[in-house]
Parts: C-alpha cells; sequence; structure tokens
C-alpha cells in the first residue's frame, strides 16, 4: 500500500446500534473507491470486515476491524467497530485512537440504545461526530422523525449538510448543501438540485452557513455584511464548529445500494480533522506531562490498542503511532515492560489482510506481528525518551461463569487458553476463586462469553464447560467463644499428643490476627506455629457451608503437653480441632458481597426496574430522572446480580444498560444462610458417600 503522510491520514470510528449498516457501509466504501470489484454481503460472510469464524456465523460484528479507504488521495483508516452493547470495550478502544466518529442510525428506527451509548462514549472522548441517517432505502424510511429521535436526546445542535433525495424506494441520492449541487446514487457527479427540492435546499442551505459562521469571527462578520459564505468558506468554519463539538453534521446514505457514499467519503477528507489538528493527546514523560506532535522527526510515541492472538497467524498487535514514524526492523522500547521490542514487518491492517509498508508516518495505524511481550494499553516509544501514554477506562464485568475442563488433556490448556483469549479483549478477565474453588469467567454479556469459550474451543482445541459460579460467601463470627481440644493416640508405637485452649473474637478490620497467651508455659511457644497452621486450614476450607472463615482474632491460651508425645503434628490437630468448635459456638454467620449498581432506562421502563429490584433484596441509594432516562442507584446482593444483564435487556428492550462494583460484605440473611449452609451439608455428605 501507498505511503501516506500525516496530514493525509484520518482515523475515523464507525459507531451505532448493532445493524445500522456499518460493516456493509465499510463494504460500500471499498467498492466505491474502485479497492474492491464487489460488495461482499453480511449474509454470505464475504465482507471484508467480519472475517472471523464467529462473526460470520453470528452475522454480527464481534470485534474492531481496521478498513483503509483511499480516496482522493488520503487514507481514511476506517474502525468498524461491533454495535452489540456486549462488545463494547471493542468501542472504547477503538475511541481512543479515533479523532473522530460517524454515529450511525437506521432510518426506520432512529436512535436505538447501542447509538445512545456510541453517542455518549464520544462525547465523553470529545470527539468530533457525524451522524448519519443510514438504510434510507428501507421501507418506512423517514429522515425527519429519524432526526428528530437524536434531537430528544441530545442537545447538541445537530445541522444537515445533505437532505435524501427521494426516500424509501424512492431513495437515490444525497441532496448535498456545501456545493448545492445533487449527486445520484454513489454521488460521484454531482447535477442540478431538482426544481422540487429547491426550496427546501435553500432553507437548510440557511441554517448550514449560520453554523459555519460561527466557526470564525471573520467569517461571522462577511456572513453578517454579505450574508452569504463560499463552499470553502463554509467548510472551513463547519471544520471548526465541529471539532469543538458544537455541532453535529447530518448526512444521509444507504450504504447497501451505495448511495451517499462518495460524499460521506469528501466530508470526512473535508472536514474531519487529520491527526495534525486533531485534539492533541498528552503523555506522562521524565519531567511530567508532554503534548505529543503528530511529527515524523518528533520522539516515538506509540499507544498499543489492540492485540489479536491465532494459532495459525500467531500475535498480532495493531498501533497507533502518535509521534514520529516506524519502518520494519526498528527497535522500540516497551515502557511498560522496560524492556526492548524488535519489530519484524509493518503492516496497513485491512480486515484481515496486512499489507506490508515501509514506513508509518505520526498519525497513522499499523499492525505488526510478534511482539512477545507488548499488550493492549501499552506505550511503545524511544528509549531515550521515555513516555507513558493515557489508557482509557473500561467498564468493569457484569456477567460471570464458572469453567471447568471437559477432559484431563483440557485441564492442563485451559488457564494458558484463558490468559491469550483475555489479552485480546480488555473487558474479558478469568481467576481462580478460592471461596468456590472455581474458575470465574467475567465479562459484559452471556454473548460475550459464549463468544470467548467457543473461540477457546476452536483457536486453542479446549474444551470447557460452563457451569453457574457459586458465590463467594465468607464465614464470620458474631461473638466470642472459647473450645478446648485434646488430640490424644498414644496406643501403639510412638504416641501423639497436644492439647489447645484457645479464645475466638470477632475482627472487623482485619481478617485474621493471632495471639500468644499461654502463662506459666503449659505449652511451648515453639508449638505456636503448628497451632496456626491448623487454624489457617480450617480458615480456607470453612466451619459451617465451606467458604473461607475471616474477621477472627484467635487467642490462644491453655493447653497441656506431654515430654515424649507431644509434636508439631499433634499440635496443629488440636488447634485445628479447637478452632472448629470455637467457631462454632461464637454465632458465626454468612457474609455475602454486595455491589454497588448504577442502572440507566428510559423512564417509562422505570417502574418495571424498581419493582424488579425490590424482589432482589435492593437498598436504593438515589434515583434521578433527565432527558426522559432515569438513573438508579443501590446496593444489591451479588447473588442477585447474576443473570442481571439478561433480565435488564429484556425488560426494557434492549434500552436499559447497568454497571456494578464491589461496594462491601454484609451477613446474610438468616432464612438464605440456612439454604447455603444445607447445601453444603447435603455436598459434604454425599461426598462421603462416594
Ligand atoms: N435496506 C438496507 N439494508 C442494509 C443497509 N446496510 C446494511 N443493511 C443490512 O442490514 C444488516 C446489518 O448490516 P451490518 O452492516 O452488519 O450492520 P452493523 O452496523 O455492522 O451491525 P453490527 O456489526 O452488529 O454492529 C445486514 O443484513 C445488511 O445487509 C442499507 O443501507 N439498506
Ligand atoms: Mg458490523
Amino acid at each position: 500500500m501507498k505511503e501516506y503522510s500525516t496530514e493525509k491520514i484520518r482515523n475515523i470510528l464507525l459507531a451505532s446500534h448493532s445493524g445500522a449498516g456499518k460493516t456493509i457501509l465499510c463494504e460500500a466504501f471499498l467498492h466505491a473507491t474502485g479497492a474492491t470489484t464487489r460488495m461482499g454481503r453480511i449474509e454470505d460472510g464475504t465482507t471484508v470486515s467480519d472475517f472471523d469464524e464467529e462473526e460470520i456465523r453470528r452475522t454480527i460484528s464481534l470485534s474492531t476491524s481496521v478498513i483503509p479507504v483511499e480516496y482522493r488521495d488520503v487514507k481514511i483508516n476506517v474502525l468498524d467497530t461491533p454495535g452489540y452493547t456486549d462488545f463494547i470495550g471493542e468501542v472504547i478502544s477503538a475511541l481512543r485512537v479515533a479523532d473522530g466518529a460517524v454515529l450511525l442510525i437506521d432510518a426506520v428506527n432512529g436512535l436505538e440504545v447501542g447509538t445512545e451509548i456510541a453517542w455518549d462514549y464520544c462525547t465523553r472522548f470529545n470527539l468530533p461526530r457525524f451522524l448519519l441517517v443510514n438504510k434510507m432505502d428501507r421501507e418506512n424510511a423517514n429522515f425527519r422523525k429519524a432526526l428528530q429521535t437524536v434531537e430528544d436526546y441530545s442537545e447538541t445542535r445537530l445541522i444537515p449538510i445533505q437532505l435524501p433525495w427521494g426516500e424509501k424506494q424512492d431513495f437515490k441520492g444525497v441532496i448535498d448543501l456545501l456545493s448545492m449541487k445533487a449527486y445520484k446514487a454513489q454521488g460521484k457527479t454531482a447535477e442540478e438540485i431538482p426544481a422540487d427540492m429547491k426550496d427546501a435546499a435553500e432553507e437548510a442551505r440557511m441554517k448550514l452557513v449560520e453554523a459555519a459562521a460561527e466557526g470564525d469571527d471573520v467569517l461571522l462578520e462577511k456572513y453578517l455584511e454579505s450574508g452569504s459564505l463560499t463552499e470553502e468558506e463554509v467548510i472551513r468554519g463547519l471544520t471548526l464548529v465541529v471539532q469543538s463539538g458544537d455541532f453535529v453534521p447530518v448526512l444521509v446514505s444507504s450504504g447497501s445500494n451505495e448511495i451517499g457514499v462518495i460524499r460521506l467519503l469528501d466530508a470526512m477528507v473535508d472536514i474531519m480533522p487529520s491527526p495534525l489538528s486533531a485534539a492533541k493527546i498528552v503523555a506522562q514523560g521524565k519531567a511530567g506531562e508532554e503534548i505529543l506532535e503528530p511529527k515524523d522527526n518528533a520522539p516515538l510515541a506509540i499507544y498499543v490498542w489492540k492485540t489479536t492472538a491465532d494459532p495459525f497467524v500467531g500475535k498480532q498487535t495493531f498501533l497507533r503511532v502518535y509521534a514520529g514514524t516506524i519502518s520494519p526492523d526498528a527497535r522500540v522500547w516497551n515502557q511498560n515492560k522496560g524492556i526492548e521490542e524488535r519489530l519484524g514487518s509493518v503492516n496497513v491492517p485491512r480486515g484481515k489482510e496486512s499489507l506490508p509498508v515501509k514506513v508509518i508516518h505520526a498519525g497513522d495505524i499499523c499492525v505488526v506481528p510478534k511482539l512477545t511481550e507488548t499488550s493492549t494499553t501499552h506505550t511503545l516509544c524511544d528509549k531515550n525518551h521515555p513516555l507513558t501514554l493515557p489508557v482509557p477506562e473500561y467498564p468493569t464485568s457484569l456477567y460471570q461463569v464458572a469453567l471447568s475442563p471437559k477432559t484431563q488433556a483440557d485441564s492442563t490448556k485451559i488457564s494458558s487458553s484463558l490468559t491469550r483469549l483475555c489479552e485480546e479483549d480488555m473487558t474479558l478477565s478469568w481467576h481462580f476463586q478460592t471461596a468456590t474453588k472455581q474458575t470465574i469467567l467475567q465479562g459484559m454479556g452471556d454473548q460475550h462469553i459464549d463468544v470467548a469459550i467457543r473461540r477457546a474451543e476452536s483457536k486453542f482445541q479446549v474444551g470447557i464447560l460452563m457451569e453457574e459460579p457459586k458465590v463467594p460467601y465468607q464465614e464470620t463470627i458474631t461473638k466470642s467463644a472459647s473450645a478446648m481440644y485434646r488430640h490424644k493416640k498414644q496406643t501403639g508405637g510412638s504416641g501423639q499428643f497436644g492439647e489447645v485452649h484457645l479464645k475466638v473474637s470477632p475482627l472487623t478490620d482485619k481478617e485474621f490476627d493471632f495471639t500468644w497467651d499461654v502463662f506459666g508455659g503449659a505449652i511451648s511457644q515453639s508449638y505456636s506455629s503448628s497451632i496456626q497452621k491448623g487454624i489457617q486450614g480450617v480458615m480456607k476450607e470453612g466451619v459451617i457451608a465451606g467458604y473461607p472463615v475471616s474477621g477472627v482474632l484467635v487467642s490462644v491460651y491453655d493447653g497441656k503437653e506431654h515430654p515424649v508425645d507431644s509434636k508439631p503434628v499433634a499440635f496443629e490437630v488440636a488447634g485445628r480441632e479447637a478452632f472448629k468448635l470455637a467457631i462454632k459456638d461464637a454465632a458465626p454467620v454468612l457474609l455475602e458481597p454486595i455491589m454497588l449498581v448504577k442502572i440507566t432506562v428510559p423512564e417509562a421502563a422505570m417502574g418495571d426496574v424498581m419493582g424488579d429490584l425490590n424482589t432482589r433484596r435492593a437498598r436504593i441509594q438515589g434515583m434521578e430522572t433527565q432527558k426522559g432516562r432515569s438513573v438508579v442507584t443501590a446496593n444489591v446482593p451479588l447473588t442477585e446480580m447474576l443473570r442481571y444483564t439478561t433480565t435488564l435487556r429484556s425488560m426494557t428492550g434492549g434500552r436499559g444498560v447497568f454497571s456494578m462494583e464491589f461496594d462491601h460484605t454484609e451477613v446474610v440473611p438468616t432464612h438464605l444462610a440456612q439454604a447455603v449452609i444445607d447445601a453444603h451439608t447435603k455436598e459434604m455428605e454425599s461426598r462421603k458417600e462416594e
């Protein structure tokens, strides 16, 4: 692929609700610019962007693809993100490296929740954006109505720079308000605006020119004096008001019919910022904050925004070069790891392809193979000019499953496979939960987890079984109690003898503490560590329900020893048993994790959501409604939230979202605790029978 210098690059993200047509729009870009000879289809699994086996099977995008579109001597790196909310992590990674966004809505459905979420993220990342009313060819397509749904949602001013030329099956092109020309089909050639559209176009043009004039005092003055601006002036003004986020230009298209795509590319080239004029990234350097200048001769600054692992192609690392240039075989410094990595080839990604290039200039995006130590979110730079680039915040996980290997052979592969999958995905993580002895995989929703497990099976050939995760309860005590135990085995051979008296008391700020309060040398302090070892074993295994014990102070205050038969192992047993007895006497209870949950839903769904929360032992902390959306914050036990993604989705037609994080632990109400204890007792009994 050709070399593109910084001012000839655009990094533009496509984001929207699933199904608004992002992936097909990429097909249209490639076809209309002559990069492909025919457009691929979602149904046939033949698009450039959705090349992954699971994407083809599910007919939705699951990860962000880079689609470079070469047009007017500019390379637009189009980042095609997945719209399904489970895969929001992919959108966030792409937002981090984009300089602008095109947000799509379906001309029939208007603004849907996935686009709302993307809209809010663009605001958070301060990204200039376009609104594209796509699928204008659909039966029931309605430009005005679709636009209204966005106006109802956001206060940002929307400013059409195009009007649809016809609608539904009559949608034939766009009326362009910048050039005041009509563009049929793809839009390669201009013609006069049809007579019946003239008035509407004039009126819309007025609003556009007014908006553009707000961008700059000189333009405003000229506009006030002469009442008009040239196309070039409108574009200049528009660029400024779009970049500041004051206005969002509105465009129209039908991706699958390739209508409007060329004018959309023109707008990206003319109005969206190049890396030169985009908002600058601030890095942490040796001497404090450093603003990254997107120049080839500046010290190297690279952010790693995506990693893929594939057993055949190997590891692929996606980079955005913020400053400096890179070429094949370059040596770069990984600031996070403190090591040097050597690049092999340097490539421009296009879907699954890697097109080798000789140099990547400041501002561009590329992919390099086989970086062993480098992961997503790392900074690569010049060893003599160390830098750290900012990392975006990813949401906390919302959904968990417990995993177990299908066979013995799988058990050896499972952890390495999970580690590699999680390396690819910033919203996926796994850990071994000691409290429940389960391997937990957590992510954003059931689809997210399902995809991950299928990938583990197909990419790494590891068989995985899914189970409901157990809640990581803890056991603790609510009063003090004392107990003694004598361990004695003195029949035949060498004997064992140890007697321990101990007292347990509740500890609120610590998991465990131990004091040695034996007076007069009833037992030697050298047995202290054996006694503690016995106690620690029980702390891990639990006493009443098989969950770890926490919040206990143990004081050993008396005991007995035998001159010959006392030995460490005897005191370990005595300590263990005395501790169990004491715990049982100290009014033990179960603790459960309580989450802080924030739920955002359309106002109309609020009644249902509150009613449902009532059945989940929720304690409402706050509630507010703004612009038709209600936000509830509540403390809810984790047990009640394990499958909440699915419930909330069906309760709100997919329009509800939530986040949650661990807040504190609380005692499980007695009747619920009893059920957990009974289940444990039953399990222990059935194990004994086996
Ligand atoms: N009528 C019509 N259908 C379209 C158009 N663009 C896409 N489609 C169809 O809409 C469906 C979804 O298109 P995609 O391009 O996969 O949508 P997406 O936004 O990438 O969806 P996600 O990857 O799930 O976020 C497919 O069946 C397309 O064929 C369009 O302009 N008009
Ligand atoms: Mg897609």
